[in-house]
């Protein structure tokens, strides 16, 4: 693999969940594949699981790992070209993205949607200008439009916990006070519409995602409705999508929270959620510590997502 920035990129979903499950057994086997090599790993945005999980991804396969948190010590960078770089900008991300690749051998980004100019977000501009001009495979640890290695965890996830060869699945929108990007959604839904399960997603009005994601799923606006029969419920906010709203927050409906009555009408399911999670907003505080909230199993598997990925982009260096 040269470089991970969807789904396609994993090839056979059963075949990339297989070797996840043996890499989590024994996580330790392919440290030779990882020396003198460096994972470069840079931040545009904030982060607490991606940042360790993938660290430690890396540090399993004998890799030596750098973070730069561009906002924190690094120059101010500018994105646009043509810009007369008189403001408070630095330095230019076309110096810096070869400089950076100079330094290491694989780079993971984190560049979420700025909700600025959706072409902009949807063309993914900074993901894709690390492939570009770095001269080396690149991963998204989460850009515009996708988080792939979080879909990739919850699928793995998923298929530790299903009890059946199908599972019903539902993606449900739920409150946040803030404008939240897409990328969760997009990429679980990337994910579960290539995997077997029954995949449903359940929003206000409004809320619709990117048809590129959403595909042939069920939307179902009724939330109660869509929890039905459900065996798990991955909750997340996201911000609009479609015109003319898009980035804009259209709801706040507390109705939509993953509350235990809620939970009540599904098949006794799993809760999952990407974290971090605002309590009482998205999830009440007795579900999410229920035996049935799988959240913390589900950050743990990142460290497994993010392994297989980049094994499989060391095997091929
Ligand atoms: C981010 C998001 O919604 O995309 C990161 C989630 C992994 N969440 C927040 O900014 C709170
Ligand atoms: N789920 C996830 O990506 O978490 P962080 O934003 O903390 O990395």
């Amino acid at each position: 693999m040269k470089n991970y920035t969807n789904v396609k990129d994993l090839g056979d979903l059963n075949l990339a969940v297989k070797e996840a499950l043996e890499i989590k057994k024994n996580r330790f086997a392919y440290k030779h594949l990882g020396e003198n090599k460096t994972l470069l790993m840079v931040f545009f945005n904030s982060s607490l699981r991606t940042r360790l999980s993938t660290q430690k991804a890396g540090m399993n396969l004998g890799m030596n790992t750098m973070v730069l948190d561009i906002n924190q010590g690094a120059w101010k960078l500018e994105t646009e070209r043509g810009v007369i770089m008189d403001g408070d900008k630095t330095e230019h991300l076309l110096e810096a993205i070869p400089v950076m690749g100079n330094y290491c051998d694989i780079i993971g980004v984190r560049a979420f949607a700025q909700f600025e100019n959706k072409e902009d977000d949807y063309q993914e501009k900074i993901l894709n200008q690390f492939i570009k001009y770095s001269g080396k495979p690149v991963f998204s640890m989460e850009a515009a439009t996708g988080h792939p290695l979080q879909g990739f965890a919850d699928l793995i996830t998923i298929e530790e916990y299903k009890k059946k060869d199908r599972p019903k699945v539902v993606l449900t929108w739920a409150p946040h006070p803030k404008a939240l990007p897409q990328a969760v959604p997009n990429s679980f839904a990337d994910f579960m519409n290539e995997a077997d399960v029954d995949f449903v997603i359940t929003h206000p009005e409004g809320y619709e995602l990117d048809d590129k994601f959403v595909r042939g799923a069920k939307i179902e606006y009724n939330q109660d409705k869509a929890f039905a029969d459900a065996d798990f419920i991955y909750a997340k906010n996201w911000a609009a999508y479609a015109d003319p709203n898009y980035g804009k927050i259209l709801s706040k409906d507390m109705s939509w929270t993953v509350t235990t009555e809620k939970m009540a009408l599904t098949n006794n399911a799993y809760f999952m959620h990407c974290l971090p999670v605002r309590r009482n907003m998205i999830v009440s505080d007795d579900v999410i510590e229920s035996p049935q909230s799988i959240v913390i199993q589900e950050a743990a598997n990142r460290e497994i997502s993010a392994q297989t990925v980049i094994k499989r982009i060391l095997e091929s260096l």
